[in-house]
């Protein structure tokens, strides 16, 4: 059998904006709340793909590199918890059009490729904390991060001396 990688489609956050939620985050939240996610690390999920192998990556990234549609600007400006999966997240209040679009199509591109997407609908978000506590005092409204969307990408997920790290394989263009 061939060699797998574990694959998803995201949004990359600019480097600048992860250095300053990385900030907010230890100034709004006590250390105690979770497992941090690193700066390096957040991204905004579009589609999780799962175990897959180069074929099927192939199939997936053709599809991909098919997607024409515009760029959008996005706007971090909310925050919720989720106990059951012990995730704290940033999100928007207004999803853009884009952004809605640009998950579905990766979702169904990746459901007929056999990746299945399950039944949950897409919530975008940015993961900040994981195994977080049941208790979580979430922050006042106000914060505010936003830019503009140019491109997306497909990342491979790595375990690595006790770590989970995010690299980014493949990155497209969204313009039309
Ligand atoms: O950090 P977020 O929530 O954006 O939770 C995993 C992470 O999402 C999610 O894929 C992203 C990269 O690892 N993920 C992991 N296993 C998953 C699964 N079986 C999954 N999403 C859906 N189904």
């Amino acid at each position: 059998m061939s060699a797998t990688r574990r694959l998803f489609f995201a949004l990359e956050i600019p480097a600048a904006i992860q250095q300053q939620i990385l900030h907010w985050r230890a100034q709004q939240f006590p250390q105690e709340t979770g497992r941090p996610v690193a700066a390096a690390n957040l991204h905004m999920t579009l589609a999780f793909l799962g175990e897959v192998g180069s074929k099927k990556q192939q199939a997936l990234t053709t599809l991909a590199g098919r997607i024409r549609q515009p760029g959008f600007a996005l706007t971090l400006d909310d925050a919720g918890h989720w106990p059951r999966s012990r995730v704290v997240w940033l999100g928007t209040r207004r999803a853009p059009r884009g952004l809605l679009q640009l998950a579905s199509l990766l979702r169904a591109q990746a459901e007929r490729s056999g990746c299945p997407q399950g039944t949950r609908p897409f919530h975008p978000h940015v993961t900040l904390w994981r195994h977080a506590q049941s208790l979580v005092k979430l922050p006042a409204p106000g914060f505010s991060w936003r830019w503009e969307v140019e491109n997306f990408a497909l990342y491979e997920s790595l375990f690595e001396q006790g770590r989970t790290r995010y690299r980014a394989l493949e990155r497209w263009p969204l313009t039309q």
